[in-house]
């Protein structure tokens, strides 16, 4: 068991369909806890130290945070179907990248705009909308949000770009075969389909809507349910963890008393000991009353390190 995925998402958070996606193109079998969408998330909390991001992978003790990194420990268990093929694997990620941070935040404001709203919101009352819409002005706080109607002539651009790019008519974005590329893309897509009435603008493109169809034949994987209260109890028994090393010349030394963050959007920083340290990832050791001794991986791109303060 302390070997196995274990999947924290929620229905309709799209990085957890880029994960979701890519379990499925893998044929992987997973275990899935749903977590809250917003504050207060005390059993995420018990496992990361602090990050509240949505979604996480579990392997026993090792919680592994951001699908940059997701992605790539699933890429290496489970190595068939690259996600990094040979040969196209720098291109896929700049695109990738691309797809997770300006392709994102260009379907967040189209899709929330009061047309998507009242589509996405429709199941809940005021008071669950106004919970949801106080919870993210501090997560995105730092952020300069586009209007609607920068996001929609944005995202004409966008798909337009796409558009062209499929032209050649591969069956997927980089190639006859799908990679990390497709998934980040597919997910911001999978976003503005869930307001059918503004998902409307992706009908003129028609290859576009051709090769989301394929990323999303891909299906999910096999699941089973898990509670997050499990989840913790595997953490809690597990007596191993992923191998790391603190490379030297980083900047940091093992056993620093350190914080990683964010860089860009919900900046909570999570506080521990240094146990693993490279150019592509920071991995702590912190220790939670329920959750036992868990080591947190982060990917180093788009996260700062730091020593701790001192406590006064
Ligand atoms: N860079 C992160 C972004 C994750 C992210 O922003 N996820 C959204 C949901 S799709 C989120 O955390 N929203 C707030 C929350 O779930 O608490 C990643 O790749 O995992």
């Amino acid at each position: 068991m302390s070997n196995e995925l274990i999947f924290h998402h929620y229905a309709t958070s799209p990085f957890s369909e880029k994960i979701r996606l890519i379990l499925g193109f893998k044929g992987v079998t997973w275990h899935s806890v749903m977590v809250p969408p917003i504050m207060p998330k005390p059993d995420v909390i018990a496992l990361t130290g602090g990050y509240r991001k949505t979604p996480l992978l579990q392997i026993g003790a090792d919680i592994y945070c951001d699908t940059a990194l997701i992605a790539r420990v699933i890429d290496e268990r489970h190595p068939e179907s690259p996600l990094y093929p040979a040969g196209i694997a720098g291109t896929a990620q700049m695109l990738a990248q691309w797809a997770d941070s300006t392709l994102f935040w260009t379907v967040i404001p189209y899709t929330t705009q009061p047309a998507g709203a009242a589509v996405l919101f429709a199941h809940t009352g005021p008071e669950a909308r106004m919970a949801f819409a106080a919870d993210r002005a501090p997560f995105t706080a730092n952020m300069v949000r586009q209007t609607p109607v920068d996001a929609t002539a944005a995202l004409y651009t966008y798909l337009r770009w796409l558009e062209t790019h499929l032209a050649d008519g591969q069956d997927f974005l980089m190639s006859s075969q799908a990679s990390i590329a497709d998934f980040s893309i597919a997910q911001c897509l999978w976003y503005v389909h869930r307001a059918p009435e503004l998902a409307k603008i992706l009908d003129g493109y028609p290859k576009l809507s051709a090769w989301f169809k394929r990323v999303r034949a891909f299906g999910h994987g096999e699941s089973t349910p898990m509670t997050s209260t499990e989840s913790i109890e595997i953490a809690a028994k597990a007596n191993e963890y992923a191998p790391t090393e603190v490379q030297p010349e980083l900047g940091f030394a093992a056993g620093d008393a350190i914080t990683v963050m964010p860089t860009d959007h919900g900046r909570d920083p999570v506080s521990g000991t240094l146990v693993g340290l490279t150019q592509f990832e920071v991995v702590i050791e912190r220790h939670d009353e329920r959750a036992g001794t868990l080591h947190v991986h982060f990917p180093r791109l788009g996260f700062q390190i730091k020593q701790q303060e001192p406590a006064e």
